[in-house]
């Protein structure tokens, strides 16, 4: 695999200089700039792929090309968003640069309640919290119905939290789930928007009506369109399973699991038409087996993101060590290795440890618990690949 890393652009302060020390072949970023929905310019994918290639490294993905709401909810408006999104796949592909990540998420991308989770080693993860979570969608959002998708348990525990929290924690709360998690990955919500739980209210209105069936259709529509343009360019699109998955906020999710990948992957069968791996999401599901997905899915994989997590009780989890949960790393590297030597690869999210709380990172993108995680690969790959040869 291709050692990669996932890198903010030109205001990221892990420079490109330090990716280089630490082994680093290939970077994975996105034009963060340009408003979704917006075409990607072909002046502008080439002056950062170029600044990236001074430092003497390669763009190798792109994380990603966001799919507008109105694509994925088939608003009025969604041809024509297909075609702008053609025009950018066009221009990334007369530059180099071929492969693409995104997601069919509606309204909200990944989604944690605990940004600095402690461990007992005095370094933190990320962290998803059910009552936590059932609190901010039945008492903050106050989402209609809400009751109805958690256990009369989870419910139990959300009364007795609202006894306690306090309003800086429930600012808290907000602030992780809607705001500091969704900005930087080009989401809805960004920072310093006054009244995000509005906002976010308004957004999820809009899938109305929107069933499991029929965000499936559109993401059928949606492949089925682009795919002359990914043939035309040589670019493969690969699609970021749900973060967690499972259903969430009354919304349908459909890339979680098995029987999912295997629908998405036939609906539009064609080899542009991928998967990224992302050990971390899936093993955030006690429903999937890692292991088993990686051997059936990992020829229409383009994309590997190594993480792993440990599923508690109530549906929490945690983002694990690299070196343990149920994401089986070393068993994944086994796999992907074998299957293509140059495929990307990066480890997705590190612990925040030694100085990176006071750094400004967003969430999940540290500099020295990425920096350990990646070590970690390295040796298992190199491990790997003497067993293997
Ligand atoms: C979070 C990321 C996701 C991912 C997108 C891909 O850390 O893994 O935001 O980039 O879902 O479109």
């Amino acid at each position: 695999m291709e050692i990669t890393w996932r890198w903010f652009g030109k205001n990221d302060k892990i420079t490109l200089s330090m990716l280089r020390q630490i082994g680093v072949e290939g970077i994975v970023t996105a034009l963060h700039e340009v408003p979704n929905g917006e075409i990607w310019s072909l002046e502008a994918i080439e002056d950062l792929k170029s600044y990236i290639e001074s430092h003497g490294l390669r763009w190798s993905v792109v994380e990603s090309l966001p799919v507008s709401e109105a694509i994925k909810y088939a608003g009025p408006e969604r041809d024509e968003l297909i075609e702008k999104y053609k025009v950018s796949l066009a221009n990334l592909g007369k530059a180099g640069v071929k492969t693409v990540c995104y997601n069919f998420m509606p309204v909200i991308d990944w989604i944690r309640t605990d940004l600095y989770h402690p461990w007992p080693d005095g370094s933190s993860s990320l962290y998803f919290d059910m009552t936590r979570f059932a609190y901010f969608d039945t008492m903050i959002l106050r989402r209609e119905g809400a009751e109805a998708d958690y256990s009369e348990a989870i419910l139990a525990k959300v009364k007795e939290l609202d006894k306690v929290i306090t309003e800086e924690e429930k600012y808290d709360l907000i602030d992780s789930i809607i705001v500091k998690t969704q900005g930087f990955v080009n989401g809805n919500i960004r920072e310093g928007d006054i009244d995000p739980v509005g906002i976010f209210r308004a957004l999820l209105k809009q899938y109305d009506g929107i069933t499991r069936d029929l965000l499936r259709e559109n993401m059928r529509y949606f492949l089925a369109a682009i795919m002359p343009v990914c043939e035309e360019y040589g670019i493969n699109m690969c699609v970021h399973p749900d973060d967690p998955p499972f259903p969430v906020l009354g919304l349908p999710r459909i890339v979680t699991c098995e029987e999912d990948i295997e629908w998405f992957l036939s609906a539009v069968d064609n080899p542009h038409n991928g998967l990224t791996f992302c050990a971390g999401s899936l093993s955030a599901g006690a429903h999937n087996d890692v292991v088993a997905m990686a051997s059936r899915f990992a020829s229409r994989t383009h994309f590997v993101h190594l993480r792993s997590c440990n599923v508690l009780p109530d549906g929490n989890f945690i983002e694990a060590s690299h070196l343990e949960g149920r994401g089986h790393l070393v068993e994944l590297v086994k796999i992907f290795q074998k299957q293509k030597a140059d495929l990307p690869m990066r480890v997705d999210h590190g612990r925040t440890m030694l100085g990176d709380e006071d750094m400004g990172y967003n969430p999940g993108y540290s500099f020295h618990g990425r920096m350990l995680a990646v070590g970690q690969v390295q040796g298992m790959m190199a491990a790997v690949d003497q067993m293997q040869a």
